[in-house]
Parts: C-alpha cells; structure tokens; sequence
C-alpha cells in the first residue's frame, strides 16, 4: 500500500513539475498529493452520487463554504497520513512543507462559512445524502496586510496555481437568464471525504461562462474590445466573494451572484427528479429538501416557483404547496444592518419575471393576514414587497416549513424579537439547531497529541465519530497524573505555535506565559474594544507596580476588518499601536506581549486554537447569534471567558460556570441598563478608564494623524445623530471584565486545578460537535436517512 501512494505521488508530481520528483517543489507535491488522493477516491465518489441521486436528498444553498485547506482533512479520513508521511520522505520532502504549501479556500467570510464546511463534513461521515450548492468565487476572502499597523487589503487568487480538487463538469452546463444577460453555469464539483465511510458526497460549486466561447460575429465586424468586454461582464459575475460578515450591501452584482447559484442549482434538482422519478413533479419535496443558509439563497423561492409555473405548467396552488414543503431557513444574526432587502428596481430590471412571482407571493401573503384579522400597518410591515423594497428573510419566514436559530438564546431571541410577527402566526414552524463543530479538523486533526491521549483513555478512536463518549471521561479530572499529562500537551502545543510564528512573522512570544486570544471578524459587538481597552489599562498598572508579581501572558488577536468599515479598521489600527507601545517598555514587555495575526483565515486558526489557555467571547449579549470558535476552543482545552451570549450559555450550562470565566450584563438586563446608561460618569468614576481612554487622544498612542483614535473615543462616549454613545456597552462591561480577567491570570498559576477545568471543558464538547447538530437537522428537519456505499 505505501509503495502505491509512493509511486503515484512521484508521478502525479513529475507530471506537474516537468522534473524528477525529488526536484519538485512542495507546492508541486502538494498538486501531485492531491491529484493522487482524487484518483484514489473517484469511484466511491461516483458510486455514492449514483446512490443517493435515486432517494431523498438534502441541499444545503450556501453562499459561502470556507473550506480552509483540504489536503491534511482527506489524508486523514482515509487513514493514508501515514503512507502520506513515507511517500514525501522518500523523494526528501516532509510532508509538513508540502501541507503548509496549500492555500485555504476561502470562500467564505466567517463563521457562517465555516459552519458551512464543519455541516459538509458531519453529513459525509454520517453517510447522509447531502449536498452542498454554491459559488466557485475567483477571489476569496481578501488577503490582509499590515502596513503601519493599519489593515491593507490584497486580493486573493487562491486557485490560479491549479487547485485538483474542484472537477470541472464541462458537460452539465445549466444556462441562467437575466433580462440583460444570459450566462453559461458551469458546475465544479469538489469531493467531501468523510471519516471512516468510503462516501464521498460532493460540494457543487458554480462558475459563470459566456454563453458560446466567443463572439465571433463581434470579432469578425472589428469589434474585438466588445467581444471581451462581454465575456469579462460574466465572468465577473463570480469574480469576488463579498466580504461583508453580518452587514447587507445592496450591490447588483451580489443578487445577481445570488440568482444565478440558486437557479443552477435548482435546475439540477430539477433535472435529477425528472431522470428518477417522471415529469411530473408533485412529489418533487418528497426527494427534496433545501436548507436556506441565511437569506443569500432565498431567490431559491421564486426561483422555484418560476420553474414549476412556467417549464412545467403547474398552477399556482400545486406549485406553492411543493414550494413551502421543500424549503427550511436558518437565520443567523439578529443584527439589523444583515437583513437583506433589495430595490424593486433592481428585481424589475434583472429579472422581472421573479419580481411578478415575488409580487404574487406578496398579494397572497397580504389576503391571508386580512383573513386572519391583522391590522393594516402589521400586514404591510409583514409583506415581502413594501417601501419599494424586497424582504428577504420575510418571504424566507412565509415559504419555509422550518425555520431555525442557531444557539437557544438566539433562537428565543428571533422568536421574542427579530420574528415575532411570524412566531405569532407559525409558531410550530420555529426550531432551535445549536451550532457545532466537526471534531476532525478541529479536534483530531489540529491537534493529534490531545487526540491521542483521549484514545488512550478511551482504548479507541471511535469518539472520532461520537464525541459524547468523552462525557465518560469526565471523572477523572480528579486524576493528578493525568492533569500533568494534559498541561504538557498544551505546553507543547503552545512551543509549537510559538514556532509557526515566529517563522511566519519573526515575532518571538514566550510559550510558557497564558495564551490568552481573541480570533473572529472585526466588528464592533464582539468588543475586541474592551479586550484593548484592557490590556491599555494594565499597561498603565504594570508601569505603576512593576514589581507586582504580574502573571505573564501573550494577548493573541486574529481578525479581518470588512474593507468598508472604518471603525472596524480603527480598531485593528489601534490593538497594533497598543501592541507597539507594549512591545517598546523594557519593563512591560517582559510581563506581556500582543500579537494580531496577520491574515487570519482557517489554517492559522489550526495553529492557534490548539495552543491557547483562554478564549475571549465578549460580545454585547444577545448580540452573537452562537459563535462557533468558543467550540474549537472548548474541544481542545482553552476556558472560555465570556459573556452570556450565543453559544457560550449552553457551553457554560454543559461544564458549569466554575469552568469559566463569565462576566457582564446579561441580554435580559440590558433594555433597563441601557434606559439610564452614562459612559461618560462611568469614564470619570471607574478607576482606570480615564487613564486608558485618554492615552487615545492624549499623543500616548499614535494613529497617525488621521482622527481615528479620537472617532473611537467618541464612539463610546458621545451620542451622534444616527446612535447613542457606546452602543455596545464596552464601558458598562469593562470594570466587571477587568475583574474576571484579572482573577483568570492569577487562578492559571495553579495548574493542576486549571487543567482540571480545561478537561471537564473537553470532555463535555461533545454537545458541540457538528454530528450532533447534523443528526438534529437530518431528524427533525430534513427527514433524512443515512445511505452507505
Ligand atoms: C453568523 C453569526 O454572527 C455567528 O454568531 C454564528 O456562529 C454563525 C453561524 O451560525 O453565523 N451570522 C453571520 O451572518 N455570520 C456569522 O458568522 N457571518
């Protein structure tokens, strides 16, 4: 066996390299790696799209899947690391290098992406028929630079160097129709391995062509420019990836994107029902099922209806019964500013047959809530048309037979608040799905020496596909020895980050001070601010009391800033500023360090979750839908410090608030906290604050003369037009925050009780893994059976 991965390896590598293997780059490894791994699993992928083409499928419409990288992930579940190891070693290569070559797909902007990926890889270990439908972006998630501190964003061109796993399926074009264009959808389809099951279920992604090669009539009457603006005007149709996390921008280009994956994708089905089951299509939902991730996906409702109107003559009652039987609706933020809501002129001018559609749900909408007795203005408010614009997650809500929120508190929250209209006529229709996370990538795979000394305590590997056996672990944090062994795996864990780093940026960070991190998007209500504000603040009581005997710790950030959100990017530009006049005290820089990662993507995210001691989960409660980092987290060892918010509730109910460190104003408190809310006394009154806030704008810390800092300062203590001062409540949190942090840094000091926390956090992660969530879904929501090859 390891003689044939050997041999492939130094074929599909001399077929790329156009050299002998052993004079082949890692990049060029990698290609041949992975090209091996594709022929390896050919059959089986197509055996199991042939199986599960004939049943009941799932399709989960995403506009993201952040995949990171996939090398190490299909190594790994079909049990070939080994071999893979040998293979490299024998041309001289480690295959360390050649895993660290690959680029991260990112197609995805955070955890709404990545949730995505974790769901794809649970439904192939769990051998569910599931498909992923998506967009094959050119550009993925821009790459961050740091220049002066401040974010620069580059783009991010992650397959131009070939990338074997997306399969071009050149002969099952589908063809999209807009009122000004029509476009060619091409499918690349990227295989899912899963652990310990020979399926492979597939992620279908699509690429937008023009709709004949070329315009040789434009070419041959001397307009050649015309005939390549043209095919550039498709091809940007899936050119960037949008990076807006939880914000809605209302560009053409983005709902044109949308149109045009969902429409493909449901000509598929379409196409795959009719070739398995006849044309007559009313038992369409009995085969299928969508689930909407957000609302990116929701066009997929008059999209469908227009399918079975008009290429197949249903009438309207037919076809809206099918409709509302196939489609179930996450929601994932509570935020206002994400609500998708598009221009009726932008529907009229890309696709007025969808906007007579949306019109006619809207009429019907409107006759059902008179006959139900509701008052005009709730009716209107209720209606997916109304103020010239198209409401979404509103026809989301109407169509839908399931929709979902994705940790408890979130899900009451869209029932009591953000869809309480709905709740009140529908409410059989609401479920809770709480987020999870697959164990492989995030436990087993980012960090084998945590995983074995599970499997030795266990005597086998089987919590790899069912994590709740590690609730029966749980008794033995009592065990000294055993605690011991824990903290040398996090010491060693936290060496070998050290080193990634250190080669990645040349920074150099103490590995035996408290890893204390903050990794997610930038913005504004997961209050990186007040993690900044903290450590400001005890640069200034360190530079009081150097003496003290501070507990040394590393502060480790990672997180992109949406290119448009200034305060966002004001906020990165601070923790650097923060960081540089940390790092220039002699004295204070030997009790911490900061450290922003730079360009924080998944594959980082492998290397520091392993390693860290305390995760920061701080958002304004009720303000993070779940998160789904403090998970990670939770699975490899870290405490959560937090607030009550998203999924840290249940993660804090599962090991109790003693093995965490919870601080802050609870989302129910909040509204009476907020009637008589005054930064400003709380900036003159709480001890310290001044002192931090000051440093801002009182030359302490630098933003180059652009007005930042002192916009930031602002933003917490002044009331604007558009907003009251401290919308997030940083400065109401902070004393209590100081507080806990604080008390977390001095209890660290005695490690066998802190790993004794750190065990009972990992051996009750099993709720948060994402086979339990996918056994959720494919139970209670997609009726949905296991089909093994
Ligand atoms: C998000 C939420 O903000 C986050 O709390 C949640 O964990 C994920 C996955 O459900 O979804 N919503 C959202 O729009 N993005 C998220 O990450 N981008």
């Amino acid at each position: 066996m390891a003689d044939n991965l050997t041999h492939s390896l130094g074929s599909f590598t001399r077929s790329i390299s156009g050299r002998r293997a052993e004079d082949s780059t890692p990049m060029e490894f990698w290609t041949g790696m992975s090209q091996a791994i594709v022929e390896r699993i050919a059959e089986n992928w197509e055996a199991t799209t042939e199986k599960y083409a004939a049943g009941r499928q799932e399709h989960y419409f995403s506009a993201e899947f952040l995949m990171g990288r996939a090398l190490l992930n299909n190594l790994d579940n079909l049990e070939l690391l080994e071999q893979a190891k040998e293979a490299t070693n024998a041309f001289g290569m480690n295959l360390t290098d050649v895993l660290e070559a690959e680029h991260d797909a990112s197609l995805g902007n955070g955890g709404l992406g990545r949730l995505a990926a974790c769901f794809l890889d649970s439904c192939a270990t769990m051998n569910l028929p599931v498909r992923g439908y998506g967009i094959l972006y050119r550009y993925g998630l821009f790459k961050q630079a740091f220049e002066n501190g401040n974010q620069r964003e580059h783009p991010d061109p992650w397959m131009e160097e070939g990338y074997p796993f997306v399969i071009r399926r050149e002969e099952e074009p589908r063809f999209i129709n807009f009122a000004d264009m029509q476009v060619r959808a091409i499918p690349y389809d990227m295989p899912i391995t899963g652990y310990g099951t020979d399926n492979v279920n597939t992620l279908r992604l699509w690429k937008s062509e023009p709709m004949e090669e070329f315009d040789y009539e434009a070419f041959n009457s001397q307009r050649f420019t015309d005939a390549i603006i043209e095919r550039e005007r498709v091809a940007d149709l899936c050119r960037v990836l949008y990076p807006n996390d939880t914000t809605f921008e209302g560009k053409v280009l983005r709902v044109r994107q949308q149109y045009f994956f969902v429409s493909a994708s449901l000509q598929d089905m379409v196409e795959n029902y009719i070739k398995h089951h006849g044309d007559d299509l009313r038992d369409f939902a009995k085969y299928n099922c969508i689930q909407l991730n957000d609302t990116h996906p929701v066009l997929a409702i008059p999209e469908l209806m227009r399918i079975l109107l008009d290429d197949h003559g249903m009438d309207w009652e037919d076809a809206w019964q099918i409709v509302q039987n196939t489609f179930a609706y996450t929601n994932h933020t509570v935020l206002a500013e994400a609500l998708e809501t598009w221009e009726y002129a932008i529907f009229q001018r890309l696709f007025p047959r969808i906007l007579e559609i949306v019109a006619e749900i809207d009429r019907r909408f409107r006759m059902e809530l008179e006959a139900l007795g509701f008052d005009a203005a709730r009716i209107d408010y209720m209606s997916p048309i109304h103020g010239g614009r198209i409401h979404m997650a509103w026809i989301a809500c109407y169509a839908a037979f399931s929709i979902n929120g994705v940790a408890a508190l979130h899900t009451e929250i869209i029932k009591r608040q953000t869809l309480k209209d709905w709740y009140e006529i529908w409410p059989q229709k609401f479920n809770n799905k709480t987020n999870g996370v697959t164990p492989r990538r995030w436990l087993k795979q980012c960090n084998p020496r945590l995983a074995s000394l599970l499997t030795e305590k266990l005597g086998s590997t089987d919590w790899v596909t069912d994590m709740d056996q590690l609730k029966s672990l749980r008794k033995l944090a009592g065990d000294s020895d055993l605690m011991a062994q824990l903290l040398g795996v996090k010491a060693d864990n936290k060496r070998d980050f050290a080193k990634w780093l250190e080669q990645r940026s040349g920074e150099k960070i103490d590995p035996s001070a408290i890893f204390d991190v903050q990794i997610k998007r930038l913005h504004e209500y997961k209050r990186q601010l007040l993690n900044a504000l903290y450590i400001l603040d005890l640069y200034f009581r360190i530079k009081e009391n150097p003496q003290k005997p501070w507990p040394h710790r590393v502060f480790i950030f990672g997180a992109k800033a949406a290119p448009g959100y200034v305060r966002a990017k004001a906020i990165i530009k601070l923790i650097n500023t923060i960081g540089e006049l940390v790092a220039s005290d002699p004295e204070v820089s030997q009790i911490i360090q900061v450290v922003f990662v730079e360009n924080y993507n998944v594959s980082p995210a492998e290397h520091i979750i392993p390693a860290a001691d305390i995760h920061e989960q701080i958002s304004t409660a009720g303000k993070e839908a779940s998160g789904t980092s403090n998970m990670k987290f939770m699975m490899n060892g870290a405490l959560c410090l937090g607030t009550l918010d998203g999924a840290n509730v249940e993660i804090v109910d599962s090991v109790g608030e003693e093995n965490a460190y919870i601080f802050g104003a609870k989302e129910e408190e909040l509204p009476e906290l907020r009637r008589t809310y005054d930064p400003r006394n709380l900036y003159e009154t709480v001890p310290g604050l001044k002192r931090a806030l000051d440093a801002f704008v009182d030359g302490t810390l630098d933003d180059g003369g652009t007005g930042l800092f002192h916009d930031l300062l602002g933003s917490l203590l002044d009331s604007n037009g558009y907003e009251p001062a401290d919308v997030y409540y940083v400065l109401g949190d902070f004393a209590d925050y100081r507080e806990v942090r604080d008390r977390a840094a001095l209890e660290y000091a005695d490690q066998i009780e802190w790993a004794r926390k750190c065990w009972i956090n990992i051996c009750e992660s099993g709720r948060f893994s994402a086979d339990r969530t996918i056994s959720d879904y494919a139970e209670q929501v997609w009726k949905l059976e296991s089909q093994k090859i």
